[in-house]
């Protein structure tokens, strides 16, 4: 997997920067949260290309306090010999030239790519000033940047026996919507790269504390510890974590899963080091080769009679926790957010890999290999089951759309791209949001304290349950295998409950519902959560909402010297009268909403579980991290 042996020639331009500055979202996604995250990415992703050519050991994030992040590597340093056709040196060229990474054609070897691989020089253009130090050759040197552009040349800085880059840079903020860094959602990345590549040694230190955060991620057992990092606080079918690998012309492969006793799966697949949600050829290979395997094996053993029907892969899939992770020289990355592989030499890569090594390891492991089966053996009567309370169900039109349930409070309109529904917490809470709505497009839907935990709970149980039969009658998409997005009458699934521990709780056992039987409609970009105001600050004559500590705080110190002021913290939603409630948290024009994202499915995934698993240590922790602070999905 070595970079071949680089010179500048081989940096091929393709573009100017100006056109980054133009139109950013077109090579970072966005200018909100979501692609400012992308900038530290995107400087991170280059030095763990360094570590993937085999070059590069460590690498340190600091997120200072005027919200600017320095990334350091220990690699061989950005060259600094000089460009000919550029007449710079190539470090400059590199940042200051589009896709002029040394990895665009040539000798250069590609594997970050795809959904980040824009180039550092993207950073810089959306830098208001960046700081960059390469240490090479026995020297040290430096530059900076002004939006983009040099404020100097390359100057050579002292000596060092050292190597590695350093890169310091300033989100602009009058490219980004916020330049506020999120230490959940970095860190989330950071372990997440540290899992694909063993033994990197990553570290994030978060300065803007006034007790530093920090955290260190390095794996010695790459994508197995990754698995057992999920499955943590489950109890699994198998002790040991099942693995393989292989590589040929194709690429690399590497496999890590084990069984968990739960009823949903987590299947990761990633493509060299790209998180490839909506999955692929690399991940069909792997699936095929799941259910061929352990059917194959069950009808050897007589688990399976010959007249018994297949398994299913859902079936088989119950529980798992799997980690697929290739690696390939020129990764096609398809589908609406570029994280669908295309290349078609994987499938068959992935399965037959799969499949020799997992038939192995049937028959090598009796114990697991019946746990496995047997587990199957079981979600397949479940499912049947299942499909059949549904039927009975839907007979009894619970499931129909034409029979809505009584709580609801339905708008008029009916084109569902306007329609928005409020799930909202409690009957008084409920009551006042019907007050304050506008009914010709919002729909207010009252939910009894707390629903049921469907982590814990199987499908059937979930149907039992009014508030979930609720949701599911009002959404009018159906659950599980029968969901169908084209039926959603609301493009907008807004949760309102109040902004204490048990509203946080409330939160999260309604998106645990979603992310469980409604992905779709995260991940459609339908769901929201609703961000009512914590304090009121009445001064004067006049009123101002505050929505965190910090924005009570400065909202204070904007008001004139001496000014007499009045706070009143809100408990709840029942405390604010509807006109309130109308214009801090309902109405269009004044109301902030965050859109849930699965993004991060680990992220979230493992938010669900710390907050509904079995243990009790993480729950508690996760619920006083996240009291006051509801973006624990991914931004
Ligand atoms: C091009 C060629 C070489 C290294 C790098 C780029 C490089 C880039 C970054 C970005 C952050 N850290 C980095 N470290 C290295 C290879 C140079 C050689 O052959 O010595």
């Amino acid at each position: 997997m070595a970079r071949g042996t680089y010179s500048a020639k081989d940096i091929q331009v393709l573009e100017g920067l100006e056109a980054v500055r133009k139109r950013p979202s077109m090579y970072i996604g966005s200018t909100g949260p979501k692609g400012l995250h992308h900038l530290a990415y995107e400087v991170v992703d280059n030095s763990v290309d360094e570590a993937l050519a085999g070059q590069c050991t460590a690498i340190d994030i600091t997120i200072h306090t005027d919200n600017s992040i320095t990334v350091v590597d220990n690699g061989r340093g950005i060259p600094v010999d000089n460009v000919p056709k550029y007449r710079k040196p190539a470090v400059e060229v590199v940042l200051t030239v589009l896709h002029a990474g040394g990895k665009f054609g040539g000798e250069g070897y590609k594997v970050s790519g795809g959904l980040h691989g824009v180039g550092v020089s993207v950073v810089n253009a959306l830098s208001e000033k960046l700081d960059i130090e390469v240490k090479r050759d026995g020297k040290i040197w430096r530059q900076s940047f002004d939006h983009g552009k040099p404020t100097e040349g390359l100057k050579s800085a002292g000596t060092s026996k050292a190597t590695g880059t350093t890169i310091t840079f300033w989100p602009d903020p009058e490219i980004f919507e916020t330049i506020q860094f999120d230490y959940d959602t970095l860190a989330a990345r950071m372990r997440e790269t540290a899992f694909l590549n063993k033994n990197l040694k990553i570290a994030l230190v978060d300065e803007r504390e006034l007790e530093p955060r920090r955290e260190t991620f390095r794996y010695a057992g790459g994508i197995v510890d990754f698995v057992k990092y999920i499955n943590e606080g489950k109890d699994t079918l198998h002790h040991k974590v099942i693995y393989f690998e292989a590589g040929a012309e194709e690429g690399v492969v590497e496999v890590a899963m084990q069984w968990n006793t739960g009823y949903s799966d987590s299947v990761l697949a990633f493509a060299n080091n790209i998180n490839t949600h909506e999955g692929g050829t690399h991940l069909e290979g792997f699936k095929n080769a799941l259910t061929r395997t352990v059917n194959d094996y069950s009808r050897r053993q007589g688990i399976l009679k010959e007249k018994d029907d297949n398994l299913s892969g859902e079936d088989i899939r119950e529980g798992l926790v799997a980690v697929i992770s290739v690696k390939l020289r020129d990764p096609q990355f398809e589908g609406q957010t570029k994280t669908k592989l295309g290349n078609t030499e994987m499938r068959g890569f992935v399965q037959s890999t799969v499949m020799q090594a997992f038939a192995e390891y049937l028959e090598e492991h009796p114990k697991p290999s019946r746990a496995i089966v047997g587990k199957a053996s079981q979600a397949a009567k479940a499912r049947a089951a299942a499909r059949k309370a549904r039927e009975l169900t839907r007979r009894k039109g619970l499931l129909e759309s034409s029979t809505l349930p009584g709580k609801l409070a339905d708008c008029s309109i009916r084109e569902p791209e306007l329609a928005e529904i409020f799930l909202v917490e409690g009957d008084s809470a409920g009551g006042s949001a019907k007050q304050a709505r506008d009914r010709s497009f919002q729909a207010i839907l009252p939910l009894k304290g707390k629903i049921l935990n469907v982590e814990k709970a199987g499908i059937n149980k979930a149907l039992n349950s009014d508030e979930i039969q609720a949701m599911i009658t009002a959404f009018g998409t159906s659950i599980a295998e029968e969901f169908d997005i084209e039926q959603a009458r609301y493009h907008k699934a807004i949760i309102m409950t109040d902004a204490d521990v048990d509203g946080a709780h409330i939160r999260c056992l309604i998106l645990t519902f979603f992310y469980r039987y409604m992905r779709a409609m995260i991940e459609a970009g339908y769901v929201y959560i609703a961000q009512p105001p914590l304090y009121k600050l009445a001064h004067g004559k006049k009123h101002e909402y505050a929505y965190s500590d910090r924005q009570l705080q400065q909202t204070i110190a904007r008001l004139p010297e001496n000014a007499k002021y009045n706070i009143q913290r809100y408990k709840g939603l029942g405390e604010m009268n509807p006109e309130q409630l109308w214009e801090t948290t309902m109405d269009p024009a004044t109301r902030t909403l965050l859109q849930v994202t699965v993004d991060d499915a680990l992220a979230a995934e493992k938010s669900f579980v710390d907050l509904m698993g079995d243990n009790v240590e993480p729950r508690k922790e996760f619920i006083q991290r996240h009291a006051k602070d509801v973006r624990f999905l991914d931004i």
